[in-house]
Order: structure tokens, then sequence, then C-alpha cells
């Protein structure tokens, strides 16, 4: 591997990888059909990022079939439209549909996976959507989505669906969104996880890094998932066969990192911009790191270390070279997490604080790992470091409200003169 030279952009190399990373990936194709109002939007906008269902190009590809895309997500979902109108019409649309899979089967555009939505509480479904639900199963899995699930009338409802066995692959009661009932009785959203973890079993393995990049409902199951990846490469990269390297050449490390976040990027699922990343690198590369002028992520993390002055004109081994590229996937994975939630939630995120945050994580994880961390644990099941991650972005940000402004200054003014001493 090439050591990177003055020229080597750290910023616009992970931001190239991470979008050759998507290109590669198989995407995965969903339809979701129902009649209109009962909540495909909805469901659409909650359970992919990026509110595709607004903000994708919905281009008609039929009649009554919209394709849904949106640049940089690895998915491509399919909007129906016309179910609740007469007989006719529904014949159309299932011609529509049969028309599609044909035409699309054993190429990147086939559909792997239906969501049929019914309403929850119109607790009835006429024959003729019974005949239809019947039809698509024979051709694709079908998860049956009932949206807008209140209560036991919506359990009852399912319950009756199972029993009259349609062929379907599963059903699903959900909320997409919380449902206001009164002023103080709010139902909140539900059933998302278990769509995505159903749905995660009925699409070709090829397909589920696309489908966990394009989703959101469930971030820790991302956070695993890139965790997951990161260990194994960790773990092959720096494992048996890598050969000890200089401290002074340890730049070298730089591309495998490049690699690293650009992978977990990607595979995380989620929009950064550039001055994200910036800020990201920035805090454990110090200044000067986005374009990596003679530095590397490296070098600069041996100050973290206690006792860094031992390994300086040293030798790194796979050891070191694994303790600090595992905090820094672990860190970037837990920041990645909470940036993808706070975008969730619609909130934005400041920059200086997500700065901050990756950089304590990092320094977390570094002691954490040299003590307790082998590569392999790093798949724990637990998630308390992700709520721990995110505790602590919240009171940082609780702080920054808190402070008023005249006292900010002083404390920044404070903390130039500590920082000079
Ligand atoms: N609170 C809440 N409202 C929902 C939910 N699903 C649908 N709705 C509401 O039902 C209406 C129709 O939903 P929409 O997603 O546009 O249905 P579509 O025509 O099938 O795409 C909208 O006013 C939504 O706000 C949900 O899970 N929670
Ligand atoms: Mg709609």
């Amino acid at each position: 591997m090439k050591s990177p030279n003055n020229q080597y952009n750290i910023i616009q190399e992970i931001m190239e990888k991470t979008e050759a990373e998507i290109q590669k990936m198989s995407p995965v194709n969903i339809l979701i059909a129902g009649k209109t109002g009962v909540g495909k939007s909805t469901l659409i906008n909650s359970v992919f990022r990026e509110k595709l269902a607004d903000t994708g190009i919905g281009k008609p590809v039929t009649k009554h079939l919209r394709r849904i895309t949106k640049e940089g997500i690895p998915i491509v979902l399919y909007d129906t439209r016309g179910l609740e109108l007469e007989q006719s019409v529904q014949k159309q649309v299932k011609k529509e549909i049969y028309k599609l899979v044909e035409d699309n089967k054993q190429t990147k555009e086939a559909i792997h996976a239906v969501y049929y939505c019914i309403q929850a509480n119109s607790s009835r479904i006429e024959d003729t959507e019974i005949e239809l639900i019947k039809d698509i199963s024979k051709i694709l899995p079908v998860i049956l989505v009932l949206t807008q699930s209140i209560g036991k009338p919506a359990e009852e409802f399912s319950r009756y669906l199972e029993n009259i066995n349609l062929p379907v692959a599963a059903v699903q009661n959900i909320m997409a969104e919380p449902y206001e009932i009164s002023d103080d009785y709010v139902i909140p959203a539900f059933g998302l996880k278990e769509l995505i973890d159903k749905t995660l079993q009925l699409i070709p393995k090829e397909t589920r890094d696309a489908f966990m990049n394009a989703q959101h409902a469930d971030i820790e199951r991302k956070a695993k998932s890139a965790r997951r990846w990161a260990t194994r490469y960790v773990a092959t990269t720096f494992g048996v066969g890598f050969a000890p390297i200089p401290f002074s050449d340890a730049s070298v490390l730089v591309p495998m990192q490049v690699t690293l976040l650009a992978h977990i990027t990607a595979i995380f699922g989620i929009s950064l911009d550039k001055s994200t990343i910036v800020s990201l690198i920035a805090a454990v590369g110090g200044t000067g790191s986005a374009t990596m002028i003679g530095k590397s992520i490296v070098a600069n993390a041996f100050k973290f270390i206690p006792g860094a002055g031992t390994i300086v004109g040293g030798i790194i081994s796979g050891t070191t070279a694994s303790i600090v590229t595992s905090a820094l996937a672990i860190s970037y994975i837990e920041v990645l997490s909470i940036i993808a939630t706070k975008e969730k939630e619609g909130q934005g995120i400041d920059l200086s604080l997500i700065e901050k945050l990756m950089r304590n994580q990092f320094k977390k994880n570094m002691t954490l790992n040299r003590k307790e961390l082998k590569a392999k644990e790093l798949e724990f099941e637990n998630d308390s470091a992700l709520s721990e991650a995110y505790e602590d972005y919240s009171e940082m940000e609780e702080e920054t409200k808190k402070v008023p402004f005249v006292k900010k200054i002083t404390k920044a003014i404070q903390k130039f003169f500590t920082r000079k001493k």
C-alpha cells in the first residue's frame, strides 16, 4: 500500500471511497402497495432515511407505479396508486406489478419484497384485496403491514388475518409515527424494528448491506453491523501478517484507516457532508489532518495513550495499530449513531460538539481497548456504549444551551489562558 504524499486529501478520499462502496452494493428493491391514505408514505419516511417519500425522485414507471430513488442511497422503492379505486383499476395495478416483476427478473432491479399496507383499524378487508394479496404472494414475498395500529382492535385484526391463512411471509402491526389520541395521550411509534428484522430475513443476502444502509428505524442495528465489519477488518489487516512499521512511518496506516472509515460510512448509511467529516477527522488527527500533509491520525493518536513517549521513535506493532484503529472505528460508529439519531428526529447537530464528542470517545475507547477490549469483543451485544455516548452528547448540548453568551465568552477566554499556560 502506498504511503500518502503531500497531495493526499483524506477528506476527499473518504468521500470518494464511500461513494464507490455504495455504488458497489447490490441495491435492495421494495414494492409498497396499499390503498391511498393507509400510510405508505409515512411508513417509507419512518423506515428509510432522508424522507424518501417526499424528497426521493418519484418517477412514474407505469400509470399506477412510481419509482422512488435518491442519489447515494442504495434502494429502489415502488409506490402504488389507485388500489382504492374500482376493480378494473385494481386489475390494472396488478397487471403492472406483474409486468414490473417479470421485466426486472434476474437483474439488479429485481423486486425483493413487498410491503402490502392495510390500515389496521379498517378491521375489514375486501375479497378483492385478499385476491390481490394472494396473487402478489405467488411471485414475491409479501409482508402484510398493518398501519396505524391502535390497541386491541389492531391486534385482533392481525390475528384474524393470520387465521385466514393468507400466503404472506409475515404480518406486522405498526405505528410509524406517534399518534395523538388527545392532548395528553399519545401512542408512541412501534413495530418498525420488527419490520426491519422480518425484511432482513426475506431479502437476498447480498442486498442486506444496502437495506441496512437505507433504513434508519433501527440505528443500533446499523451500529452493530458496522462494528461487526470493522472488527473483522481490523483483525485481518493488523493480524499475524502485519509487519511492524517504524513510528516515523506511521502514515502508511492512513490509507487503511481511510478504507475503514469509508466502508463504515457506506454500510452504516448516513449522509455526511464534507464539513462533518472534516470535524470528525480533526477531532482525532489534530489540525491540519484534513489534507494530511505529512501527518497521520496514528501519530496523533499516541498523544492520547498514557506513556506515549515510550512509543515515539519505536516500532508500531500489529497490536498497537489495531488498538488505535479499533478505537477509531468504534468511536466513529458511536458518533455516526448520534448524528443519525439526531437527523431522524429532525434535529440539527452542532459540529463543534460532534468534534468534541468524537475526541472524547476516541480517548475513552483507546484506554478501554488497551485494558479490556480485544478487537473481537467490539461486537458486543449490549449497547450501553451507544447510550452513554448519546447521554454525553445531550449533556454537552444542555451545557451550551444553559451558559449565557457573556459566560460563554468568559469561558472561552479562560480556556485560552489555561491552554497557554
Ligand atoms: N400519527 C400517525 N399518522 C399516520 C401514520 N400513518 C399514516 N398516518 C396519517 O395518515 C394520513 C395518510 O398517510 P400517508 O402516509 O400519506 O398515506 P398514503 O396515501 O398511503 O401514502 C396522513 O395524514 C398521515 O399523517 C402513523 O403511523 N402515525
Ligand atoms: Mg403516499
